[in-house]
C-alpha cells in the first residue's frame, strides 16, 4: 500500500488530527534527512501540511538547505542550532509550537543530532509532560545496516569505541528500530538482520526500509501514527562515555558564495568531496559524516561521504551557473583545528579564486551533554 493510502486510512478511521510530532533519531549518516525529505514530499503531495525541524551544534546546515529546497514552503522548515534538542529543550519546544500554531502543520518531523542519545529520557518524556496538546509518536531510530551488523557482532567497525557506545544506546532506547538502506541488501539478508535485531531487542518493533526508494516507509509510518505509546524504553547511559563519544568528533560548518564563468556545480561538488575523502582516508581517520550542497539557479546538488571515500553519493539537479552558494558540514574523528585546516585547503584547491564571500565558518568539539531535563522513569 502506498504511503498516501495509509494516511487516508488514518484519516478515514478517525485518528485525531491534532499535530503529530515524529522524532527520527539515529547515528550520523543513517539516512534521517533522506527520510524526512521523502516523507515531506509524499505527505505534502497527499495534501498534508508538514513541518520539519533540523538540529545541530552550529548553524549553516546542509540538512536545512536541502529540506528547504525540497519543501513546498520554506516557512515549514525550522532549524534549532547552537545546541542539540536535549540540551536546548525550550528551543525545540518553541520550534514545535511555531510549526503547530503559526504554520498549522498537521505533521511535524524532527531530526535530532546524529551523535545524540538518551533522547527518550531527555526529549520524549519531557514532551509527554510539557507538550500534552501534541501527539508524540514513538521514538524511531534509523540505523545503517552495516553499522547494525557490527553492533550485533559486537564489533565497533570504523568507529571510536565511545561513538559505537552512543550508537548502541540509541538502539537500546528506541521504540522502533528502523533498518534503513535495504535497497543495498538482498531480501534474505534483510530477513536475517530483522530476526537478529528482534532477538537482541525483543520488546522493540523492528522495521526495514529504504528512505531513498520509499520501500517499507508506509508500513513503518502507519505503525508510528497508530501507536499511542512513546518513549517506552530508557537506556542506562554513562555520560562520561557519551561525552567522549561526541568529543572525538571534530565538527565543522561553513558556507560561502562563489562566482565564475559557467561553474559546473556537480563537478565542483564531486571534486571537493572526493578531495576531502582522500585527505581523511590518507590520515586514517574515521568519517562520521561529511556532506555538502551547492545551490544555484534555484537548483541544488548534494553530496555525502559516510565512511571511506567510496561511500560518496551525489544527488540532485546538476546545473552550470555563474554564481552559487556552497555549504559544507563535516563530522570527522580529528581535532577541529586539523579539520578546519583540511577543509579550507580543499575549498581553496577546488574553488581557487571563485570564493567571493564566506558567510559562516564554525568549527568545534561538542561539549559534554547537559540536558535541560532528564527523566529517570517512563511517564
Ligand atoms: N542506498 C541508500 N542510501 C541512503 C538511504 N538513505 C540515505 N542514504 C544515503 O546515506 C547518506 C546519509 O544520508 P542522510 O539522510 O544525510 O543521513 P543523516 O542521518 O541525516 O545524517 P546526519 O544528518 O549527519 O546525522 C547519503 O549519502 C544518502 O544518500 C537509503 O535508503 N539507501
Ligand atoms: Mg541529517
Amino acid at each position: 500500500m502506498l504511503l498516501n493510502d495509509y494516511i487516508n486510512r488514518i484519516e478515514r478511521e478517525g485518528v485525531e488530527m491534532t499535530a503529530k510530532l515524529i522524532l527520527i533519531g539515529g547515528f550520523l549518516g543513517a539516512g534521517k534527512t533522506t527520510l524526512l525529505s521523502k516523507m515531506a514530499y509524499i505527505m505534502t503531495k497527499n495534501g498534508n501540511k508538514v513541518g520539519l525541524i533540523t538540529n545541530d551544534q552550529a548553524s549553516a546546515l546542509v540538512d536545512t538547505a536541502l529540506l528547504e529546497k525540497i519543501s513546498a514552503n520554506k516557512e515549514g522548515v525550522v532549524e534549532v542550532s547552537g545546541s542539540c534538542f536535549c540540551c536546548n529543550f525550550p528551543g525545540m519546544q518553541k520550534a514545535v509550537s511555531y510549526l503547530k500554531d503559526k504554520f498549522a502543520a498537521e505533521y511535524i518531523i524532527a531530526e535530532p543530532v546524529g551523535s545524540c542519545t538518551d533522547l527518550s529520557a531527555t526529549i520524549v518524556q519531557p514532551l509527554k509532560k510539557y507538550a500534552q496538546d501534541t501527539f508524540i509518536a514513538p521514538l524511531s531510530v534509523l540505523i545503517d545496516p552495516q553499522r547494525l551488523i557490527n553492533i550485533l557482532d559486537n564489533k565497533i567497525g570504523d568507529l571510536h569505541p565511545s561513538a559505537a557506545y552512543i550508537l548502541e544506546k540509541q538502539l537500546d532506547e528506541a521504540d522502533n528500530i528502523v533498518i534503513n538502506k535495504i535497497d543495498l541488501l538482498t531480501a534474505e539478508t534483510v530477513e536475517n538482520l530483522k530476526k537478529r535485531t528482534i532477538a537482541r531487542w525483543p520488546t522493540t518493533s523492528v522495521f526495514a526500509i529504504s528512505a531513498q526508494t520509499g520501500t517499507g516507509i508506509s508500513e513503518w509510518l502507519f505503525d508510528v501514527l497508530a501507536e499511542q505509546k512513546a518513549g517506552m524504553h530508557l537506556a542506562e547511559v554513562d555520560y562520561d562515555i557519551y561525552a567522549e563519544g561526541e568529543a572525538v568528533l571534530g565538527w565543522l560548518n561553513t558556507s560561502f558564495e562563489i562566482k565564475g564563468n559557467q561553474i559546473d556545480c556537480e563537478a565542483l561538488l564531486r571534486s571537493l568531496l572526493s578531495g576531502l575523502g582522500e585527505r581523511f582516508d590518507g590520515s586514517q581517520v574515521a568519517v562520521g559524516h561529511v556532506k555538502a550542497i551547492v545551490i544555484a539557479k534555484n537548483e541544488a546538488v548534494v553530496g555525502n561521504i559516510t565512511g571511506k571515500k567510496e561511500t560518496l553519493q551525489l544527488r540532485g539537479s546538476a546545473v552550470k551557473a555563474d554564481e552559487a552558494t556552497v555549504i559544507v558540514n563535516a563530522r570527522v574523528e580529528m581535532s577541529p583545528e586539523q579539520l578546519k585546516a583540511i577543509v579550507i585547503e580543499e575549498i581553496a584547491r577546488v574553488c581557487k579564486d571563485k570564493v567571493v564571500k564566506e558567510t559562516a565558518l564554525k568549527c568545534l568539539r561538542p561539549g559534554r551533554p547537559k540536558p535541560t531535563y532528564r527523566f529517570d522513569a517512563v511517564i
